[in-house]
């Protein structure tokens, strides 16, 4: 195989890890760079204050230059590719031009792509949204290439208008997998916004109760909170006949059908998650995802040909090469903090080898969405769950949520950095118009799906976490489903809907009243200050600010 023997690409030991390979990026290509990433409509206030913008005349002049000559040596691949089931209502083409190999078997993962997408393009239903990528690192005659070619000057530039996305530079996931976080976000959000769906950072799953019933929710919460653990969630073994089904974990595609009802899709194929953390504990259903037909990005490989990254055992291996290609041990990581595996290292995978994915995951007229949650990583303030009290109340919550850092070098630990829906990255126009285009899609349907939100990670005084996560979140997911199908009672307090202690169910866990009321307590203190942390969000937005967000916030602090 031609990557393996450039480098990029090493084959794992094919009797562990059957169908995988390892590649090790650059050491300064790693991870998106937002500060590289541009939206370049036609006018500024298009893309709004958090999204950088540049002129698409004067983008254009520059992109010219440095595409010119910038795969010469290089190989050029031609990708068709479909985000969703070909064919599907729901979905949309793209074709993205690359000189990265690595890009093509990612996308070959991520996406749809070949043949049947060529066939699609040719019933000429559907606009196909143009997407160039290159390295940007040209080949001279006889010169010999790197494993990880990339150029130190990067650009991940969008044309809203034109629906066009430029990508040069970087070699890595979000930046160079096109139809993942550009198209199925960025340019999609512009696309929903004009034609009336929704284009989000959410997982989807299904709960399917002791009778059958199925009941399919969409969540979105910030980076490092979970949401891939989430979409495979294995109830606890009390939970005798219940069971949760992976639709998607990380973007959902949603649109009214002739019915009124919301119905989803994921656009993408495969998951490309964060290795670190992922183990047979946190989430068996990924380990057995990726255990074959995968690829990993920057984890550490072992002396069998095998992988491992921080998290995935609790015993470390005694050695291996991390990363960035060197000798890693438990001692050297306990004298120099060394990792192993790069804390954005990846697994791309197969969603078709996901134990829990759903029967319906590539139905093309997408599943029924029942109730939206929204979510963070917030140690006080916000309790395990509430529910809104109505669709403008919860697109309140989500357009307020946030999660607290975990920087401790930044010296920024504690404070909230608010994420709307987990957009803040993604949303491919003004975040304010954003806001009114969930508050619109009231409208097209004929009931909403009800808003709730979740925090796992509230601590007591002790900084230990009070909720054990993971799976008993099952227990909060049955209230959910239950309060949307109208079977379960709640409390009204000033934020939203709160369960009772007995109305969640217990069974086959130790967890008392006076445990389950610390971590729905709500702190009037906490909520003042909390109140006027959403204010600094909305400075920046005011002049495109739904009035309806600024009426909740004025009802919000009349009941505190
Ligand atoms: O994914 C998580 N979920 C959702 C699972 C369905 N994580 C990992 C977050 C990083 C990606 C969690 N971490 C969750 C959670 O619900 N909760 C926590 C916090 C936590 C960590 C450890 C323990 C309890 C809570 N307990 C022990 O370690 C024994
Ligand atoms: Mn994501």
């Amino acid at each position: 195989m031609k990557m393996c023997a450039s480098g990029t690409l090493i084959r794992l030991n094919q009797d562990l890890w059957h169908g995988c390979y390892y590649a090790r990026s650059d050491a300064n290509d790693v991870a998106r760079v937002e500060d590289r990433t541009f939206i370049c409509s036609l006018s500024k206030d298009g893309a709004g204050p958090t999204n950088n913008w540049e002129d698409p005349r004067e983008m254009r002049r520059r992109l010219k230059g440095l595409f010119d000559g910038a795969m010469r040596g290089r190989t050029m691949y031609v990708l068709p590719f479909s985000m969703g089931p070909v064919g599907s209502p729901l979905s949309q083409i793209g074709v993205q031009l690359t000189d990265s190999p690595y890009v093509v078997v990612n996308m070959r993962i991520m996406a749809r792509i070949g043949l049947p997408v060529l066939a699609e393009i040719d019933k000429d239903f559907k606009r196909v949204v143009p997407c160039i990528h290159s390295v940007g690192a040209p080949l001279s005659p006889g010169q010999s290439d790197v494993p990880w070619p990339c150029n130190r000057e990067k650009y991940i530039v969008h044309f809203p208008e034109t629906r066009e996305i430029w990508s040069f530079g970087s070699g890595y996931g979000g930046n160079a997998l096109l139809g993942k976080k550009c198209f199925a976000l960025r340019i999609a959000s512009n696309m929903a916004r004009d034609e009336g769906w929704m284009a989000e950072h959410m997982l989807i799953l299904g709960v399917e109760d002791p009778h059958g019933e199925k009941t399919y929710v969409a969540a979105a919460f910030p980076s490092a909170c979970g949401k891939t653990n989430f979409s495979m969630l294995i109830p606890p073994a009390s939970f005798e006949g219940w069971k949760v089904w992976t639709v998607g974990d990380d973007i959902a595609w949603i649109r009214p059908d002739e019915n009124g009802r919301l119905r989803a899709i994921n656009p993408e194929a495969g998951f490309f998650g964060v290795a670190p953390g992922t183990s047979m504990e946190t989430n068996p259903n990924a380990m057995a995802t990726l255990a074959r037909n995968s690829i990993f990005t920057n984890v550490a490989l072992t002396p069998d040909g095998g992988v491992w990254w921080e998290g995935m055992t609790k015993e470390p291996p005694a050695e291996c090469i991390d990363w960035q290609g060197r000798l890693w041990t438990p001692e050297i990581a306990k004298n120099t903090g060394a990792k192993a595996a790069h804390p954005n290292s990846r697994f791309t995978a197969p969603a078709s080898q996901c134990p829990t994915i759903d029967p319906a995951w590539e139905d093309p007229s997408g599943v029924p969405i029942s109730a939206f949650i929204f979510g963070g990583r917030r140690a006080s303030t916000m309790p395990l769950v509430y529910q809104a009290f109505n669709w403008t109340a919860g697109v309140y919550i989500g357009a307020t949520m946030g999660s607290e850092m975990t920087a401790a070098a930044t010296g920024t630990v504690g404070k909230v950095r608010r994420d709307p829906m987990a957009m803040l990255p993604f949303c491919g126009y003004h975040m304010g118009d954003y806001f009114r285009h969930w508050i619109k899609m009231q409208r097209h349907v004929s009931e909403t799906p009800r808003i709730f939100h979740v925090n796992w990670f509230r601590k007591n005084g002790d900084g230990k976490f009070i909720w054990p996560g993971f799976r008993e979140n099952m227990r909060i997911l049955k209230w959910i489903v239950d309060r949307t199908r109208g079977r379960a009672t709640g409390r009204e307090t000033s934020i939203g809907w709160m369960p009772r202690y007995e109305d969640i169910e217990w069974t086959g866990m130790e967890f008392s009243p006076e445990q389950f009321a610390e971590l729905q307590r709500l702190d009037r203190a906490a909520w003042r200050a909390e109140v006027v942390g959403h204010e600094e969000l909305f400075i920046d937005l005011h002049d495109h600010l739904p009035s309806e967000i600024v009426y909740e916030r004025e009802l919000l602090i009349c009941r505190l």
